[in-house]
């Protein structure tokens, strides 16, 4: 059996990491290997796809598909498949967790005072009364929404078809966004980018939050409109923005969100995909479908997601 290994950067690290969870394979990398039976890729060359008349299945491995699908030369009848948790979940809790405690504890309002010289105790508030909002409650946003529900906030959680998730107040549809919208002092978004969910934060949905809430992308920057967050950012009604993803990355230099004393950028790094996980999986996967087997994590095209 052969696997292509073709990413945008580190192929030799992900060649062996591959080779040692995968020893029965022949490991092939970068866009002039010989044709295959499955390939592992990340951002590839849009020229590799000619080389491969005969793949089996194609794995991402990014979480996020939205790029590989993007490709006007990505084959249509082989399967897509894309990495779960395999230790962004964890990562993601980190983040999660970050973010609401720097809201819920105010934090920002502390260091801003500092800079006052000002002594400005806030009072008590139990978590209970911190609303969170997640968009998004699959593999990673899920993991998030339970996580901060276990910690003792008040978690809602949005899904395209209904979800049941312990602790949770799960909704979904356009009511659903609603009554999340109206109620997160904090809206975590981890929504995969599609033609449904592109530009859904925009103006209007940004408005419903409410005033003084603060928001965290880490899904993709064309979920959100960025001129409209701008705004709602310099009146205040969004307090605080913390930004992972980007329409354009990396962010071009210059652009508002580096100066803007009310963002907090981090260059797409809320969950790394662990390379020895990551091969665990895939090479279980293999696996899998060379013994005939079913394989979780395939993509739905008409979805997108
Ligand atoms: P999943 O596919 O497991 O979960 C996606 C969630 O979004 C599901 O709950 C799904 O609903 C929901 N959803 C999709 N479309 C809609 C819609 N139109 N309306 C409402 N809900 C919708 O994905 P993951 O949790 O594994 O990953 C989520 C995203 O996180 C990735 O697509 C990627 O963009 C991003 N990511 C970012 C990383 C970073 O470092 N910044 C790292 C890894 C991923 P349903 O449950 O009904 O299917
Ligand atoms: C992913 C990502 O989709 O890194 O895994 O964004």
């Amino acid at each position: 059996m052969d696997v292509l290994i073709c990413t945008d950067k580190e192929q030799d690290r992900w060649h062996d990491a591959l080779a040692g969870c995968l020893p029965e394979a022949r490991l092939h990398v970068g866009v002039d290997a010989p044709p295959c039976d499955y390939a592992v890729l990340w951002k590839p060359p849009a020229a590799v796809f000619a080389r491969q008349p005969r793949l089996q299945a194609m794995f991402s491995l990014g979480a996020g598909v939205n790029g590989l699908l993007a490709m006007p030369e990505l084959p249509r009848d082989v399967p897509l498949v894309r990495m779960e948790d395999c230790g962004m979940a964890a990562q993601m809790v980190e983040y999660a967790y970050y973010v609401a405690l720097r809201q819920f504890r105010r934090f920002r309002q502390f260091a801003a005072a500092q800079t006052e010289q000002r002594w400005a105790p806030r009072g008590f508030r139990p978590r209970a009364k911190f609303h969170i909002g997640v968009l998004g409650i699959g593999v990673l946003g899920g993991a998030v929404a339970q996580a901060l529900a276990e910690f003792g906030f008040t978690v809602s959680g949005w899904s395209r078809s209904p979800k049941s998730l312990d602790g949770v107040h799960c909704t979904h549809g356009d009511n659903g966004l609603n009554t999340v919208l109206a109620s997160s002092q904090l809206l975590l978004v981890f929504l995969p980018l599609t033609t449904a969910t592109e530009g859904l934060l925009n103006r209007q949905r940004l408005s419903q939050l409410p005033a003084g809430a603060c928001l965290a992308n880490v899904s993709r920057g064309e979920v959100l409109d960025d001129e409209a967050l701008l705004d709602a950012l310099d009146r205040g009604h969004i307090e605080e923005a913390h930004l992972d993803v980007f329409r354009h990355e990396p962010l071009a230099a210059g652009h508002r969100y580096w100066s803007h004393p009310r963002v907090c950028i981090t260059p797409h790094v809320a969950a790394l995909t662990p390379y020895a996980i990551a091969c665990i999986q895939v090479a279980e996967k293999i696996r899998r479908l060379q013994a005939g087997e079913s394989i979780t994590g395939i993509v739905d095209r008409a979805r997108g997601y």
